[in-house]
């Protein structure tokens, strides 16, 4: 546990007008493949969340979003054998272009009431809650 590594990871919760969130299962190849989680990744040295978040939900989901329409939501944290991940949770609800599988990704819209019948990565599930008081 001494110097474990610390991996800055942020995700976001796409919502849609009927109150859905998008999840998207991890591809093969990946960690976590098949897993299903709200869309993201890791920040580059020096990047700010919010710019990580534009960056992969254009590269993964083919959609350009605002700055001001990302609000943070709550924070996940989850410690595996080599690192401690530590990842904020935004949502959105408003962004330009058609949602899209960019990296050949399943992607599931999703009552928050139903996420717990996705299986997800372990820091991904205590967000559940989160988004049921949100949204349900
Ligand atoms: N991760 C977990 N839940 C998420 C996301 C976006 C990422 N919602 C975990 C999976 C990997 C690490 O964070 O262990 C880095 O993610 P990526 O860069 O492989 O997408
Ligand atoms: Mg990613």
């Amino acid at each position: 546990m001494a110097n474990i590594k610390l991996t800055l990871v942020v995700a976001c919760a796409l919502i849609d007008a009927d109150k859905r969130v998008l999840i998207a299962q991890r591809p093969q190849g990946k960690s976590l493949a098949g897993l299903w989680e709200f869309p993201g990744g890791k920040l580059e040295p020096g990047e700010r969340p919010e710019a990580t978040l534009i960056r992969e939900l254009h590269e993964e989901i083919g959609i350009v979003v605002n700055e001001a329409c990302l609000a943070p939501l709550t924070f996940a944290s989850h410690t595996y054998d080599d690192f401690h991940l530590l990842m904020p949770l935004y949502i959105c609800r408003r962004w330009e272009g058609e949602v899209a599988a960019r990296e050949g990704q399943k992607l599931a819209w999703v009552r928050a009431n139903k996420l717990r019948d996705y299986k997800m990565p372990p820091a991904d599930i205590p967000l559940i809650p989160h988004l049921i008081d949100l949204l349900m």
